[in-house]
C-alpha cells in the first residue's frame, strides 16, 4: 500500500544511504512560497551530500516514500492539504485525499518502507499550559527505530517536560557537537542530552549499536542551530510569551496549536525566526545525509 518512488527503492536494493524528510514543514510550517524552496533545497542538499532524499506524503490517497518534484510541489501549493500524525493516515486514503506527514507519521511510512533515516526541524512535544497538549512525535518516537535528526525542540514548547517524556519513551537523546538539548531557535537550553557525540562517525557508530541492539524507540541526533542564524534565547522567550498569550486568547487548540505559533513568532522577529528555522532545516538535512553515509558504508564494511 505504500508507494516506494523508483530511485528510492533501488537505492535501498543497494544499501545505498537514504534520508527521509517530512512534508507538514513544508505544508503548514513554513510560510508560501517559502516552502517549496525550502522543500526542493533540502532534496538538493541530501543529495549534495551523497544521499538519496526521501521526501514523505499522501497524494491522492496514495501514502507515499518519496514525492518526485510535482508531488512536493503539490503538497506546498494546494489548499486543504491536511496536517497528519500517524492516527490521521486512514483519513486521506479512504477518501483519496492529501495529506502532509508530521514526524510522526513520517516515521511511521519511512520506517515501513525500509528508510531507517530521517531530517527533520524541530520534534512535537509537550506543550506548555494547562491543556495537557501532548504531540504524537513522542509516542512515534517511543516505538519507531529509526535515527531522527533535529534541532531539539521548539522553546514554544515546555523543554524540560520534553526532555523527561522522552526518556520515559526510551528515546536515546543524543547532542551533536553539544552536551545540551538545542532549543530549535537558539543553541542551548540548559538541559543536558543522554550522551554527546563529535561527527558524523561517531554519530553513526552510536546509532548502528541502538539500531543493533533491536530496542524499539527512536535516536535522536540533536543537532545546533547554524550560530550565525541562531536567534538568543531571551529575544526568542519573549517573542514565544506573545505567541503564546496570543494563541490563547484566539482560542487555538489540537493541531493548528504549532502552525500558529511558529507564524506568531516569525511575525514578533521580524522574520528572523524563519530564518534561522530555514537554515537548521538545510543544515540537518546536510548531518542527516552525512551520518547516513557513514551508516551504509560501516554496514558495507
Ligand atoms: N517543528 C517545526 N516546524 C513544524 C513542525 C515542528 O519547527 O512544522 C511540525 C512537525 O511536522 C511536527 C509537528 O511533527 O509540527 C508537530 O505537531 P503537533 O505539535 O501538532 O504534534
Ligand atoms: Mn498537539
Amino acid at each position: 500500500m505504500i508507494r516506494t518512488c523508483l530511485h528510492v527503492a533501488q537505492a535501498l536494493a543497494q544499501r545505498e544511504p537514504v534520508v527521509a524528510l517530512e512534508s507538514t514543514v513544508l505544508a503548514h510550517g513554513l510560510p508560501r512560497p517559502r516552502n517549496l524552496e525550502v522543500g526542493i533545497a533540502m532534496e538538493e542538499t541530501v543529495a549534495a551530500a551523497g544521499a538519496v532524499p526521501a521526501t514523505v506524503g499522501v497524494v491522492a490517497g496514495v501514502p507515499r516514500v518519496g514525492l518526485e518534484r510535482a508531488q512536493i510541489e503539490h503538497l506546498a501549493t494546494a489548499e486543504d492539504v491536511l496536517k497528519l500524525s500517524t492516527r490521521d493516515l486512514a483519513v486521506p486514503l479512504a477518501r483519496g485525499t492529501d495529506g502532509a506527514t508530521t514526524v510522526a507519521a513520517t516515521m511511521w511510512l519511512a520506517m515501513r518502507a525500509g528508510v531507517r533515516v530521517f531530517a527533520t526541524g524541530g520534534i512535537g512535544g509537550v506543550h506548555r499550559g494547562a491543556d495537557r497538549d501532548v504531540s504524537a512525535d513522542l509516542t512515534e518516537l517511543g516505538r519507531t527505530p529509526m535515527l531522527v535528526v533535529c534541532a531539539g525542540a521548539k522553546s514554544v514548547l515546555d523543554l524540560p517536560a520534553t526532555r523527561e517524556a522522552l526518556e520515559t519513551a526510551g528515546v536515546l537523546v543524543a547532542g551533536f557537537g553539544t552536551d545540551e538539548l538545542p532549543a530549535f531557535y537558539s543553541a542551548g537550553s540548559g538541559i543536558p542530552v543522554d550522551v554527546r557525540v563529535d561527527g558524523a562517525a561517531q554519530a553513526a557508530e552510536l546509532w548502528r549499536a541502538h539500531r543493533d541492539l533491536g530496542l524499539p524507540g527512536a535516536m535522536l541526533l540533536c543537532v545546533p542551530p547554524p550560530a550565525e542564524h541562531a536567534l538568543r534565547a531571551d529575544e526568542v522567550d519573549g517573542a514565544i510569551s506573545a505567541a503564546l498569550d496570543a494563541a490563547r486568547g484566539e482560542g487555538i487548540r489540537g493541531k493548528e496549536v504549532t502552525p500558529f505559533l511558529l507564524r506568531a513568532v516569525a511575525e514578533a522577529t521580524g522574520g528572523r525566526s524563519l530564518e534561522a528555522n530555514v537554515a537548521l532545516l538545510l543544515n540537518n538535512a546536510r548531518v542527516a545525509a552525512s551520518v547516513a553515509v557513514a551508516v551504509a558504508r560501516a554496514d558495507g564494511a
